[in-house]
């Protein structure tokens, strides 16, 4: 039995160890992930993203408790960018999310990135794909921080939660980040501590600024148009409800579940499911082409060459674009 076939067929030893093969972006990984790709595009993909300490991973631990309850079955993946595979913030996490362990309708899977941001956006592309094949209905995916890597992974979920926090001072921070964009719903965690009203009230002027920007994807500054097969009438705009919880004692979850079922029915009401679905693979396809082509032309430029041509570029005797154009002719 292949890889794949083992891991469409419930084998949770073949599944963590595809997710090993992919983190070492693996010849083999690719080959499992190439025969699973057709399984995939069932599950809902969930982005749970904010500053450290706001409580993402306490939060996810109890929606996938939630979701449990529902009988889903729940992958969860946490990223940090910031932190070796065996660092002390994903340990915490995993042991944070003990209630959780031994459930055979869970996996739950931390994952450190080996080289650039890309990278890691793909590998985090790819185990939420092994995870949708395997047949999970949920996968969320808690990433740390406010970046480019944020939004990409954004981009990946279908729903993306923006988590805040009173008592922390980064309220501005994120949203000045411009984080708010890629929210679909907003969660103030820790309710319970003092500030709260503050921070949601924050949270809502910011949120009246960016509205009524219609959230939706663009691609090279154009709308994407893609036929949605559900109704003729066209879907109401989604604006971002804004949640309140206490992660620590399971306060606001279930509410905050509602507005994310809610939210997975308005986009495949509005046929934005299959547009978000389509721009993903769209982008995923489009770094692909970028970094094979990268890696094909430096394969094919001598070290030499390149330095010298780094050389006058420091040297300032060549300008970037002169620079591109020696090395790969002008563009037509
Ligand atoms: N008082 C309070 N503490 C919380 C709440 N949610 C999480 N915490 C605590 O905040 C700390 C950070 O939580 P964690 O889930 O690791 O945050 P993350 O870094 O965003 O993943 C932990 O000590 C949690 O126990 C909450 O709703 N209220
Ligand atoms: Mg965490």
């Amino acid at each position: 039995m292949t890889l794949a076939a083992s891991i469409l067929a419930g084998d949770r030893l073949a599944l963590a160890r595809l997710l090993t093969l992919i983190e070492n972006d693996s010849d083999a990984g690719r080959a499992a992930l190439d025969e699973l790709f057709a399984h995939t595009g069932r599950a809902h993909i969930i982005g749970v993203t904010g500053a450290p300490g706001t409580g993402k991973s306490s939060l996810v631990n109890r929606l996938a408790l939630h979701f449990r309850a529902g009988q889903k079955r729940v992958a969860i993946t946490a990223v940090d960018p910031s932190s070796p595979f065996t660092g002390g913030a994903v340990l915490g996490d995993r042991v944070r999310m003990r209630d959780l362990a031994g459930d055979p309708g869970v996996f739950i899977r931390s994952m450190a990135s080996r080289g650039s941001l890309g990278g890691l956006a793909r590998a985090t592309a790819a185990v939420a794909q092994v995870f949708d094949a395997a047949g999970f209905d949920v996968v969320l995916i808690e990433t740390v921080g406010a970046g480019q890597a944020e939004v990409d992974i954004a981009r990946l979920a279908h729903t993306t939660l923006v988590v805040e926090a009173p008592g922390l001072g980064d309220d501005i921070q994120a949203i000045k980040a411009g984080i708010l964009e890629i929210a679909d719903v907003l969660v103030v965690n820790k309710a319970d501590r003092p500030g709260a009203d503050q921070t949601e009230k924050a949270l809502r002027s910011a949120l009246e600024l960016a509205h009524p920007v219609p959230h939706v994807f663009r691609h090279h500054g154009v709308d994407l148009q893609v036929q949605a097969p559900g109704p003729a009438a066209p879907a109401p705009l989604w604006i971002p409800p804004i949640h309140r919880t206490v992660a620590t004692a399971g306060g606001g979850i279930a509410e905050l579940a509602d507005s994310i079922d809610r939210h997975a029915a308005h986009l495949r009401q509005g046929g934005d499911w299959a547009v978000r679905d389509r721009n993903r693979l769209e982008a995923e396809f489009d770094s692909l082409i970028q970094a094979k082509l990268v890696r094909q032309f430096r394969n094919r430029v001598p070290d030499s060459q390149y330095n010298e041509i780094i050389h006058n570029l420091s040297e300032r005797r060549i300008s970037p674009w002169q620079a591109v154009e020696q090395l790969l002719g002008r563009e037509e």
